[in-house]
């Protein structure tokens, strides 16, 4: 008998492990989550194909949550070991992801180099404006006034990173930002982020109804950008500065050479290691 070939076709719930997300219920993390498994599905990449590289914090949990590859590394190290991972393995899709502590705080000096240096990395922060996992401090994109608390008397009064604009000052080739409240905008975003050839930047505003409740209300003011995506930075930059942070879409997109270290593979052996310093 003629044996018959069906196309597999991949679906979200493919991507998606075994084990039971413990976010707290109404976190925005799980619709990110679903957005991430929309996306590759949509491409139809094998799992066997792609790495999700993490931080720590809550956000950075989603690494054990996927069925691809998938590294639960060090707080604020996700980019250096992504970085890594796509130097040696270049024909992997590496999507990296974190807080916005993770990213931009502990981690924020990776971040700035990434966006220069360019590898073909997608980096997805989850934007909660507070370190959720540790109960409720502020982050670097927390605004000055809260919280009034033991830990902030007053709040920090100090002013939040833009992490767009941030972005696009240390040079990253794609920016955008997505809204967990819309998971299929998100998807969507993440499908042209995947595609983009280069370090693509994706703010997630991702409510902590935890530690800001307040959060929730976002679906009132989130909207979707009309403006078309410009690959003029000043322009871009302008845009950026001018909004309230709550538009969502492809901010920036500019094709820029990529970087990807080649040559020889590095030295792995410690014989080798110790054969280069002999004198
Ligand atoms: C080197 C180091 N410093 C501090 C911590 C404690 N810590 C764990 S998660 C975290 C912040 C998490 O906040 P964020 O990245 O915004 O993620 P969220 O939990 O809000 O998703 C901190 C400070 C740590 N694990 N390692
Ligand atoms: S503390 Fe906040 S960020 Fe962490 S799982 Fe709960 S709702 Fe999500």
């Amino acid at each position: 008998m003629e044996q018959q070939h069906m196309a597999i076709q991949i679906k979200p719930k493919d991507y998606k492990s075994d084990i039971k997300p413990i976010w707290c219920p109404g976190c925005g993390d799980f619709a990110v989550l679903n957005a991430i498994t929309k996306a590759l599905a949509f491409l139809g990449l094998p799992k066997e194909n792609v790495a999700l590289i993490t931080g720590i914090g809550c956000s950075s949990r989603i690494a054990a949550y996927t069925s691809a590859y998938g590294f639960h590394g060090v707080h604020g190290r996700a980019l250096a070991l992504a970085a890594g991972l796509k130097a040696a393995r270049e024909e992997l899709t590496v999507l990296v992801a974190g807080g916005d502590g993770d990213g931009l705080s502990i981690g924020g000096n990776h971040f700035i180099h990434a966006c220069r240096r360019n590898m073909n990395l997608t980096y997805i922060i989850m934007d909660n404006e507070v370190y959720g996992m540790t109960k409720g401090q502020a982050s670097p994109t927390t605004a000055p006034d809260w919280l009034d608390s033991k830990l902030t008397p007053g709040g920090t009064g100090i002013r939040p990173f833009q992490p767009a604009g941030l972005a696009l000052t240390a040079g990253a080739s794609f920016i955008a930002r997505g809204f967990s409240g819309d998971p299929n905008g998100l998807a969507r975003i993440l499908v042209e982020a995947i595609n983009h050839p280069g370090f693509s930047f994706i703010q997630v505003l991702s409510p902590c109804p935890t530690f800001r409740p307040e959060q929730m209300e976002w679906k009132h003011h989130v909207r979707v950008s009309e403006i078309e995506t410009t690959d003029d930075p000043i322009l871009a930059v302008q845009r950026i500065q001018a909004d309230d942070g709550m538009s969502t879409g492809i901010l920036y997109q500019r094709q820029i050479p990529v970087f990807q270290p080649g040559g020889k593979p590095p030295v792995a052996e410690v014989a080798q290691l110790e054969g280069a310093f002999e004198l």
